[in-house]
């Protein structure tokens, strides 16, 4: 099966001619081809784009909506198909893809189809003088570049506030996980999305994705990925003076005091350490337990996570499929026995699982939990990004907000305690964009979503992106 870009409207194969194998992690196999896309396509991209700018950009709030809208209907209509096609590419569970991926990406052009409608803006009142008034105006022609864990999901995190705001896109999935986002094009194409509006280029991200970044007529650059290939980005897009919104990796922790509600912290972290086998920027990876109910909370957990049927992402009963790439399910295992070098105790799981027949082949790892590591390695220091947590014990706040802040990121964070005014005090001085109190992934679309240090730039969500999509003009009309 050959995917194709999707340009003008149409759906096309690179101008090269090149294509790329496309694995499928359950089984190790080829299964489809990508184009493999380079600059010639990213022009052809562009000039799509700023040719369907005008109309767009001045179509009015009310048809942005009413195709937003359509898409998203589509989108529901098509959740099954959407779902084993982002299963077959990215190696998750199917019950992850039925009820996280494919429902977000529908939500998320519902919710900004809609947000468009309220987005208002300000005006300032020289008083006898004059009346300031602030515009805020599609910027063009924007680039939105996205990772391969949550692949229809981040896209049109990204796509759908950029259209709404009436920008036109040039967009690149990852190449690990490109066929949602080409399902994407045909869903755009029969809602009636015009040609050139949105324009989705697939290859690899020094290739195609760096040809977005450097393009002069991208004036906005919107990335989730790495922080390392973050870096990439803004040194290139930085000299160009282009806005970047860069949401980058985490080393998330979670603090579970001894008050805390035993029951939903535990089930909740069995969640919050392996959901999309631990491939989740807001995963808790790091857990800090207060030493009163360590052992009790450590037996627990363990217990459950031992129960978490690693399998073929296809069965409705697997909660652990496979990881997205041999590349990754090997940086995964090298962190593992890095963390027994560093003198951690492997307590469950960390185990390559061989599965039978057809699926012999995939990227199966059993989820690990590891103790007695010092906060300071590099296990506890660096973004694993698969399911592996460690466990350490803490004996005052203190020494816990020091722990959790201990890190170059600062994405997330989840607190366990019945005491509001802990909660409270120690939210305030968390190093992190976002902060969990006695849940997890709890989403309100309208909250600003990103993070400090080395996990990014500039928020996304509701009106943060709306306001990262436009640019403001302040106009003042004196009178007499
Ligand atoms: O991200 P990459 P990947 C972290 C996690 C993961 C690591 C790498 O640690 O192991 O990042 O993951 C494109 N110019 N997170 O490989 O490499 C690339 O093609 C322009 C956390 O997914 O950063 C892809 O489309 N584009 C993160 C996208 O960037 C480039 C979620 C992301 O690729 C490029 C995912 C370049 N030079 C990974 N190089 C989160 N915070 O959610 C690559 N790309």
């Amino acid at each position: 099966m050959h995917i194709h870009n999707y340009i003008n409207g149409h759906l096309t194969p690179a101008q090269s001619g090149n294509y790329l194998d496309n694995y499928d992690p359950s089984t190790g196999n080829v299964y489809s081809h990508i184009p493999d896309s380079d600059a010639a396509d990213v022009q052809a991209a562009v000039e799509a784009a700023e040719k369907a700018f005008p109309a767009w950009s001045t179509c009015g709030l009310q048809e942005r909506y009413r195709i937003l809208h359509r898409i998203a209907d589509l989108i529901q209509e098509q959740v099954e198909e959407l779902a084993q096609a982002e299963s077959r590419d990215s190696g998750k569970a199917i019950s992850t893809s039925r009820t996280v991926d494919i429902p977000r990406a529908q939500a998320n052009f519902r919710f900004f189809a809609t947000a468009i409608l309220h987005f208002s803006s300000e005006s300032h009142h020289i008083e006898g003088q004059a009346i300031n008034f602030t515009l805020r105006q599609p910027i063009g022609v924007v680039g939105c570049i996205s990772p391969w864990n949550l692949p229809l999901y981040l896209f049109t995190w990204k796509i759908a506030p950029a259209l709404a705001a009436g920008n036109c896109v040039v967009a690149k999935p990852s190449e690990l996980t490109p066929m949602t986002a080409f399902l994407l094009s045909k869903i755009c194409m029969e809602a009636g999305l015009p040609a050139g509006v949105l324009n989705i280029v697939h290859g690899l991200g020094p290739k195609a994705g760096q040809a977005i970044v450097e393009h002069p007529k991208i004036k906005a650059i919107s990335f989730t990925g790495g922080t390392a290939t973050g870096r990439i980005l803004a040194r290139t897009a930085a000299p160009m003076f282009k806005k970047l919104s860069l949401e980058l990796g985490g080393k998330n922790p979670n603090l579970i005091f001894a008050d805390c509600n035993f029951e939903e912290a535990v089930s909740t972290t069995v969640r919050s350490s392996f959901a999309n086998n631990g491939q989740i920027c807001l995963c808790g990876s790091r857990v800090y337990i207060e030493r009163p109910l360590y052992e009790k909370f450590r037996n627990e957990l363990v217990r459950r996570v031992r129960q978490l049927k690693v399998g073929d992402p296809f069965n409705d009963d697997t909660n652990m499929g496979a990881l997205v790439s041999k590349q990754h399910k090997e940086k995964v295992m090298g962190y593992l026995s890095l963390a027994k070098e560093e003198g951690g105790a492997i307590l469950c799981g960390g185990e390559s699982v061989e599965l039978p027949g057809g699926l012999s082949g995939g990227y199966y790892l059993s989820p690990a939990v590891v103790e007695g590591l010092p906060n300071t390695c590099r296990t506890n220091q660096e973004e694993i990004f698969g399911p592996v947590v460690t466990l350490q014990p803490f004996d005052t706040e203190e020494e816990a907000i020091a722990m959790a802040n201990g890190v170059e990121y600062g994405l997330a964070s989840t607190i366990w305690t019945q005491d509001i005014s802990r909660a409270s005090r120690v939210a305030e001085r968390i190093q992190a964009g976002i902060v969990w109190v006695n849940c997890w992934l709890l989403r309100d679309l309208r909250t600003p979503f990103g993070g400090v240090k080395n996990s990014g730039v500039g928020r996304e969500g509701g009106t943060e992106a709306l306001r990262f999509f436009t640019e403001a003009k302040n106009v003042c009309i004196k009178y007499s």
